[in-house]
């Protein structure tokens, strides 16, 4: 039976702790989500760290801290955001890779993020994209746009297959700036993918529910979390992140694709067991 990869993101990196309480965001509440998440149905974490004060960081030691408490807690894949804040600079996104996670994201391109830029470069994306393919470390490509989707292709073109062999791609629709979250642009972006690839989808705030539905009707797999909603429905706040996976794994079992577990996810994603 075909099955629904569902990948948590508890935390990003723009939510403040002190509006959204709910927000994962010591290495304690990380664990507990991670735990709590991967009891409901998610096989994958997309981690940002926030350090003492709650901002985000990208400080390589606490990095490494949480993906070993992940791993030590539980059989999820452990995949750390290269994006990270807006305000990130390039070496420190790449160093990164250095905290040795199973997966990382990797943006196709720079788009508009609200009153921000989230700055892609072609440079970056390549150097990036080496790096993981010299570390072993498999690659999401995120894809915020559809110019990000003609960046994988020359990606993939001119430095071959990633980390792992299988493409996996992620569309993060309804950023303002970036593609819109509904059904007519999953479509037309999941038909612009280079054959062969698999791919998730998650809307941001009030397009979360519009686009997991639209990715179950169309074979497609979940991301869900506190990064990309903190409404569970209208003027009704995310309580804990588990309860977004539940939700996703309660359509996915009634679209007659349960979610998959975190080992058969290493399988799909080409990451070995850890
Ligand atoms: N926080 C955004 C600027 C990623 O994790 O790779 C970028 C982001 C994408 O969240
Ligand atoms: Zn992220």
């Amino acid at each position: 039976m075909a099955k629904t990869l569902i990948t948590v993101a508890p935390t990003g990196a723009e939510s403040d702790k002190s509006v959204v309480p709910a927000l994962p965001v010591t290495q304690n509440e990380l664990v507990v989500t991670a735990q709590e998440c991967e009891a409901a149905g998610a096989a994958v974490i997309h981690v940002h760290v926030r350090d003492e004060n709650a901002r985000p960081t990208l400080d390589v030691a606490q990095l490494a801290d949480r993906v070993a408490a992940i791993r030590e807690a539980t059989d999820l894949i452990v995949q750390l955001s290269t994006g990270g804040a807006v305000t990130d600079s390039f070496d420190a996104r790449l160093k990164v890779l250095d905290a040795a996670p199973d997966a990382c994201s990797l943006t196709c391109g720079t788009v508009n993020f609200g009153d921000n830029v989230f700055m892609n470069p072609w440079g970056f994306i390549k150097d990036l994209y080496q790096l993981t393919k010299e570390r072993k470390v498999v690659p999401e490509f995120e894809l915020f746009d559809m110019g990000h989707v003609a960046t994988l292709h020359r990606l993939l073109a001119e430095f071959g297959p990633p980390a792992g062999g299988h493409v996996h791609c992620d569309l993060v629709m309804g950023v303002p700036g970036g593609m819109q979250g509904n059904l007519p642009t999953l479509a037309a972006a999941v038909a612009a993918l280079p054959a062969g690839a698999t791919w998730a989808a998650t809307g941001i705030g009030r397009t979360t529910l519009p686009v997991l539905l639209s990715a179950l009707a169309a074979d497609g797999h979940l991301r869900v979390g506190l990064e990309d909603t903190i409404t569970f429905s209208r003027g009704r706040p995310v309580a804990r992140n588990a309860e977004l996976v539940e939700r996703a794994a309660q359509l996915a079992i009634i679209a007659q694709r349960p979610p998959m577990s975190p080992l058969e996810a290493r399988e799909f994603l080409g990451i070995p067991v850890a």
